[in-house]
């Protein structure tokens, strides 16, 4: 979008997103009045893999709303959760921290599959994030926002615990899976749940913005969903990548939650003050589903497991029908909320992602140049896609990533801390480099063939590592050398 074009549009959020860095903006913004800020909705689905819509190339699955909204706003193609699975990449998310910050890691414990396949011992997982942490709602809230967690929270404590203002999980609802005892849908009555506070806190009348966190269990397992739509699915072409009836049937049911969230947004003339932005929290399940061309899915830290389908849209200050194909990353969206809020940082705390405002009104780039994760952890294999993993036993062993411009490197801390690090490069396997602009498949592994990127990339790795106190695990396990020896 022109510059020009974007002071026509202007309002107060927009005019401090165009006054300029953030602290400026910050600074001159202490006129601005409460309700002129703009809501925030956040939708957020739960293993929704990066080719699970119809705008990101299913030609199976039916997300003809998710479609249209996303073509009236800005499509990100290389956007990132913070973890292959489902804690740790909401814990970053809320905190804007990444791993070695809070320790979330993963899910439940850090020791998955068998142990006498384990090489090392795995960094022990937090459970919970540490409620010193000061999440988005909390910083949110001195900005004058109100603000609810709705659904899938999976973080410890309670989301009031953590700074908001209102939260309902399927518990209250009284819904073990995706199913009450009456056979309501669980996406239909968070859904319903969702609309009941945007009604109830609509800044027209309480003059305060909102920020809504409506986190889905939708595509979770167990896979389950309407008779109806399951019915219209098995009549239906399917193909190698995605031909799951049930599965498709939830992802339906996701899309009508969209189109109705947008639908009141609509009807209570919020839109255009209000940001939504689609996300999910890792990629999509292997037995279910595939992202092909993208190699392996939920657990994985190749593409399928951690890149995700996103978008944002707001009309009037999103240009309709644009591409953003700058890599983002959920602790992003923290420092995001913030500058359109118009508020500084937490003092003394530390946030690692970058506001992604810039490339909401039109930039290219940003001026942060690579991402990071650490997963100090094992992850069992499941059914499905094991040929897609590095061996079959694990979707992940232990591995540190770092993504810079068009490369990216793995680090695997088995091989590196037991068979001889940087002495044994050549040997050991420790480290994988992919080119993703050739090689968006990460097929070939170039970390013997471009060894200048590979060492940049590494140095860059082990800086962050430090620098953020990243634990490599470095205990051998007992059990993995009994059995071997
Ligand atoms: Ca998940």
């Amino acid at each position: 979008m022109e510059r020009r074009e974007f002071l026509n549009l202007s309002t107060a959020a927009i005019g401090a997103l165009m006054s300029g860095p953030l602290l400026n903006s910050c600074k001159n913004n202490t006129s601005r009045s409460t309700h002129d800020k703009p809501n925030i909705v956040f939708i957020f689905i739960d293993d929704l893999g990066w080719k699970d819509t119809g705008y990101m190339g299913s030609d199976y699955y039916e997300t003809p709303n998710i479609d249209n909204i996303a073509q009236q706003g800005m499509i990100f193609t290389n956007a990132y959760a913070n973890a292959a699975n489902c804690a740790p990449t909401r814990a970053s998310l809320l905190t804007g921290q990444y791993s070695p910050r809070h320790g979330v890691y993963t899910v439940a414990s850090s020791a998955r599959g068998k142990s006498k396949n384990r090489r090392l011992i795995p960094i022990e997982n937090s459970r919970q994030v540490d409620q010193a942490k000061i999440t988005i709602a909390e910083a949110l809230k001195n900005a004058g926002y109100v603000s609810a967690a709705i659904g899938k929270w999976h973080i410890g404590q309670k989301p009031e615990q953590q700074g908001f203002d209102f939260g309902i999980d399927r518990n209250e609802l009284k819904i073990k899976g995706h199913f009450s005892e009456n056979g309501e849908y669980l996406t239909d009555l968070l859904t319903d749940e969702a609309i009941n506070f945007i009604k109830k806190n609509n800044p027209h009348t309480t003059k305060k913005p909102f920020f809504l966190y409506l986190s889905h269990h939708a595509v979770h397992t167990p896979i389950r969903a309407k008779k109806n739509m399951i019915e219209a699915f098995e009549k239906k072409p399917a193909n190698d990548c995605h031909n799951n009836a049930t599965y498709a049937a939830m992802i339906k049911s996701v899309d009508e939650s969209v189109a109705r969230i947008n639908k009141v947004l609509e009807e209570l003339e919020l839109n255009n003050n209000t940001l939504l932005v689609f996300f999910s929290d890792n990629g999509g399940h292997g037995t279910y589903t595939c992202q092909k061309p993208l190699r392996g899915g939920k657990g994985m830290y190749y593409e399928g497991g951690i890149r995700v389908p996103m978008f944002v849209y707001w009309p009037g200050k999103v240009k309709p029908g644009s591409t953003c194909e700058e890599p983002v990353i959920g602790t992003d969206f923290y420092p995001t909320f913030l500058q359109l809020a118009g508020i500084s940082a937490p003092q003394n705390y530390e946030l690692d992602g970058t506001s992604i405002l810039p490339l909401l009104k039109g930039e290219k780039k940003l001026s942060r140049e690579s991402l990071f994760w650490h997963f100090p952890c094992y992850l069992q294999a499941y059914k499905g896609m094991t040929d897609e993993s590095r061996d079959p036993l694990f979707r992940t062993r232990p591995v540190s990533v770092i993504r810079k411009r068009d490369w990216k490197l793995l680090m695997f801390h088995e091989e590196w801390v037991l068979d001889g690090g940087r002495k044994n490069l050549e040997e050991n396997n420790s480290i994988e480099l992919y080119n993703l602009k050739d090689d968006i498949a990460e097929q070939n592994n170039l970390a013997q063939i471009n060894t200048g990127k590979r060492d940049e990339l590494f140095k860059e790795l082990m800086d962050w590592q430090k620098n953020i106190k990243a634990p490599v695990p470095t205990n051998p396990n007992p059990e993995y050398f009994d059995k071997n020896n």
